[in-house]
Parts: structure tokens; sequence; C-alpha cells
């Protein structure tokens, strides 16, 4: 290996070492079944790790890569190079890219799609002597200033048409490339201001163009599952798909709640006000759980700081009621996270991965006790214990007035019951 890593030896599990190594993922560890990797399908995110140069509102680029600036195709090639070998010295099953990612943008829609398919190829060959798979593909529509005033909602018909054209490249190459997903975040559809927006007309266009999105994946042939990633502000300020509650009733509205499911973000659940572990176990409730991106944010500067997961215990919380729901099958674990811009060098960026990853598995491997010892589900059970009975099942059943005159009859005097949280939470500790 020659180049940017070449200096880092691949990663090994290794709990005493105090170098860069696993402390606590150990890939091949049966856990509930199956090796920790096959659990957890960590995937690498392109953009965060080699395109961002580590420029912020208030200041420009801090990093230097040998492959930017991001204007060539040659460079581009050399980014995937140093890619897949930052993929390899992590162990890393799975990466994710957008189409602006990985090749410089051009000056026609043909030529865009000409360079994504020669990078294609060559991430298809990369790919082939890895064993590194793609967990999903995306297209970036929110970077350009042609989506400026957004992408399927643009009240610009053919801004309309260039995202379809765009996104058709990338779910071809998405495809090509067995990718397991295909994301769409929406990142520009939303709204600044009402005063020129129309937005029954927006939500109708993204529904029309999210239908378009599942016929075309069923006309190639594509088994990917197509997910659509909540985020409530940032950049628009009102944004269409703010959480997983609004996502379904929006899902449900244009009928496609069997076809489209979510890619969850633990950052983006916190700009909403709701808790990773919320947004997971409402997705599994409604049927539509697909995928997670493990990236915080910082609790206090309360914007999208897409850090790498250092908190066992929220990790723990959130892969639990992943495990609950049936594990993340096609799914996996994305890290949409980057350093922060002083961390310049390279051993930063490995260091950010597999801190992450053994976060990851620290918290999964409580998670699975949890769920094997039946430490939550006991208590649960027991608390809804009454609606066991035939009598509360039949209620369900009835009707109002009957229930009532069975309630005045028998004189019920409900006595409240503790909901024990405190005793919870101390159970939920001794695991992490
Ligand atoms: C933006 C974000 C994106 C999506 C893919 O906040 O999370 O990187 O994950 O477009
Ligand atoms: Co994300």
């Amino acid at each position: 290996m020659t180049g940017y890593f070449s200096d880092i030896a691949p990663l090994r599990f290794d709990p005493e070492s105090d170098g860069l190594a696993f402390r606590h993922y150990d890939a091949d560890r049966i856990v509930m079944g199956k090796p920790l990797k096959d659990h957890l399908r960590f995937a690498v995110a392109y953009w965060h790790s080699f395109v961002w140069d580590g420029s912020d509102p208030f200041g420009g680029g801090t990093f230097d890569r040998p492959w930017f600036p991001a204007d060539s195709m040659e460079l581009a090639k050399q980014r995937a190079d140093n890619a897949f070998d930052m993929f390899q010295v992590l162990g890393a099953p799975y990466f994710c890219f957008h189409d602006h990612d990985v090749r410089p943008e051009g000056d026609s829609l043909t030529e865009n799609h000409r360079r994504l398919n020669e990078i294609a190829d060559v991430f298809e060959h990369k790919m082939e002597d890895t064993g590194v798979g793609l967990l999903w593909g995306t297209a970036n529509l929110f970077t350009h200033r042609r989506f400026m005033s957004g992408a399927a909602t643009n009240p610009d018909p053919d801004v309309f048409a260039w995202c379809a054209s765009t996104v058709r490249a990338c779910m071809d190459v998405t495809h090509r490339l067995n990718g397991e997903n295909y994301v769409l975040w929406g990142g520009r559809e939303g709204y600044e201001t009402l005063l020129n927006t129309d937005l029954g007309q927006e939500l109708d266009h993204m529904g029309r163009f999210l239908s378009m999105v599942v016929e075309y994946k069923h006309k190639i042939g594509f088994k990917g599952q197509i997910l659509i990633e909540p985020k409530p502000q940032e950049p628009s300020k009102h944004q269409y798909d703010y959480d997983v509650a609004t996502v379904y009733g929006f899902l449900k509205r244009f009928g496609l709640e069997n076809e489209v499911r979510v890619n969850i973000e633990q950052g983006h659940a916190i700009l909403a006000g709701h808790s990773f572990e919320h947004e997971i176990a409402l997705a599994q409730t409604l049927g539509i759980f697909g995928s997670i991106d493990m990236n915080r944010n910082d609790y206090q500067s309360g914007w999208d700081t897409d850090q790498f997961p250092n908190n066992v215990p929220e990790v723990a919380l959130a892969y639990y009621e992943i495990l609950k729901g049936g594990g993340l099958t096609q799914g996996g674990t994305n890290f949409d996270a980057k350093l922060r811009r002083q961390s310049l060098d390279a051993d930063d960026l490995i260091a950010g991965h597999a801190g992450a990853m053994d976060v990851c598995a620290r918290g999964f491997e409580a998670a699975a006790k949890m769920l094997a010892d039946d430490a939550l589900e006991q208590p649960r059970r027991e608390r809804y214990a009454g609606w066991t009975n035939d009598a509360a099942q039949q209620m369900l059943k009835s009707d109002l007035a009957s229930i009532a005159e069975r309630a005045e009859a028998d004189d019920l005097n409900p006595q409240p019951k503790s909901g024990r949280q405190e005793k919870l939470e101390n159970i939920v500790n001794r695991y992490v």
C-alpha cells in the first residue's frame, strides 16, 4: 500500500493496545448467533472523510490532503485509491457516497454521468479486490446553486427534470455496484419563507418524485431499500421530512409506506427534539425502519455538528431498539461523521472511526445482553399485563357505551402503579 495511509497498519483487535487498535470491536466475535461485523455493518461516509476540507462558516479549509482540490478526474481517482486504503485499514465492510463526492462537477448532465460511471468502474474493481461493499448510494441535490430553491420541490420544472436525470444515474450506479440501499436526504426540500412558497404544490411534487423513484427501482430490478433520511431543519428553515412521524405521514399520503423506509441519523433526531432511540422505536413500530447514520451532535451548539459517537449508554439504547425490532438486516451503521477541524492528520481519521466502532461494539453488546436477559422486556410486559386477560381484550372490540356501562356497574376505581423509571435506569446502568 502506498499513499496517504501507508504508514498505518490495518487495525487489529487488541484490548491491551495503547495505539491504533480496536479495544472493544472484535469483528468476528459471535453475539446472538452471528459475528459482530454482520450485526453492525459499519460504513464510512465518503463525503466527510475525503471531500470536506475542514472549512466552517468562519474559516476555510484546514486539512491538507493530497487529493484536494476536487476538480479533476485524476485527483478523484487518487481519492478513491486512498479511500479504499482507509477502508482496509479499518476493516470497514461498507462505504456510502454521493455522486458529488466521487467525481468533479462537469459542465453538462451527460458529462456528470460519464464521470460518475468512470469512477464507478474504478469502484467496481476495488470492491472486487477488497470485498468492501456499498451500503448506499445517493445523489447530492443540495450543494450546487441550481438547487438553492429545492430539488424535486423547486419552482422551476427544469430543476425537477435535472434531478430526475441525476437520481436515475445514481440509482443505476448503486444498482451496478450492488448497493444494499439507496438514500434520499431532502437537503433542500423545504422552504425559507412562506411568502414565496406554495407548500401544497411542493409536497405534491416531492410525493410524485418519490413515487417515480420507487417505480424506477422496480423497473431496473434494484433489490435495495429506498430510504428517506429525516432532518428537521438545516439547510432549509422548514424541511418537509422533519422526523420519522412526518415522513410516515408523507409516505401514507402517497401510498409509499410499504416501499420506502427511513435512514435515521442520531444528530437529526436530536435537532428534531427527539432521542435517537425514540426515532428508531417509532420507525420499528410503523414498519419503516431501514438503516442508521450513527453520528451525534454537540448538545450545546444546536446545529448539525456530525461528530463520531462517543457515548456508550446512548448508543446502547439505540441498538437495543434496533435489535428488538430484528436488527439492521439490509441497513447498516453509517458514520456520517467528520473530524473536528483541528484534527489534521491521517491517523486522526483512523482514530475517529476506530473509536466510533469501539463505542458501537460496546453499546451493541450491552444491548444484546439486556435483550437476552429480558432485563427491560420482563418489567415492560408486567406493566401491560392487565391487557393480557380476555375481558380487557374484549373491550377493544366493544364500543364506548358498553364499556362505560360495565365500568359504572363494577364501580371501577383504578389505583395508580409506579412506572419505576429510576429502577429501570439503574438496570440499564448495570449493562453499560
Ligand atoms: C446531512 C446528511 C447527509 C445525508 C446524505 O445532514 O446527513 O449527509 O446522510 O445525503
Ligand atoms: Co446523514
